[in-house]
């Protein structure tokens, strides 16, 4: 947790955060301020109002919502705030196979977007959340280049294992 975050990661229940955490590691090892907290849907409407209507007020500029079973926070938010959303699919105790909180972020009607990256893929909504960031900004756009420069390198190592 920063302050002056510039990512919300938000997520429906605490048993989201066993998946969720992994946004907030990469965002705190890139160096990234975010902040994290609980907002569902279902239990907590008017917070869900008073987030979406408000993140953007307070300088945030991508929203990750993570959520499972039927996982109506990333598009209930989407359908309010300005920000991009990225939704993560949690397969939560709830959650028949993942399926159904796939399907549920997925599946939005035309005007309303949801980036929604694969079940449980946390991470990736951290890295999709600083390339956006990363379009306006060199220097985040460089943190984007050596991240993936050191996926190469971890890959070209396993490559000389097997020659
Ligand atoms: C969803 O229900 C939450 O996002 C979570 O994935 C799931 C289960 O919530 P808990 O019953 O564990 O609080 O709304």
């Amino acid at each position: 947790m920063n302050s002056n975050p510039l990512i919300g990661i938000i997520m429906g229940s605490d048993s989201d955060w066993t998946i969720m955490q992994a946004a907030a590691d990469f965002l705190k090892e890139q160096n990234i301020p975010y902040e994290a907290t609980i907002v569902s849907a279902h239990r907590t409407p008017h917070r869900m109002m008073e987030y979406a209507t408000s993140a953007h007020l307070r300088g945030i500029k991508v929203i990750i919502a993570g959520a499972g079973g039927a996982a109506h926070l990333p598009g209930m938010v989407a359908s309010i705030s300005p920000l991009p959303i990225i939704g993560v699919p949690v397969k939560s105790s709830n959650s028949i196979d993942g399926w159904d909180s796939i399907l549920s972020i997925l599946q939005m009607p035309n005007g309303v977007p949801v980036a929604t990256v694969a079940l449980n893929a946390a991470k990736n909504a951290a890295i999709l959340a600083l390339q956006i960031l990363a379009t306006s900004d060199v220097s985040l756009q460089q943190k984007v280049i050596s991240y993936k420069e050191k996926l190469t390198d971890e890959v070209m190592e396993k490559v000389k294992r097997f020659s």
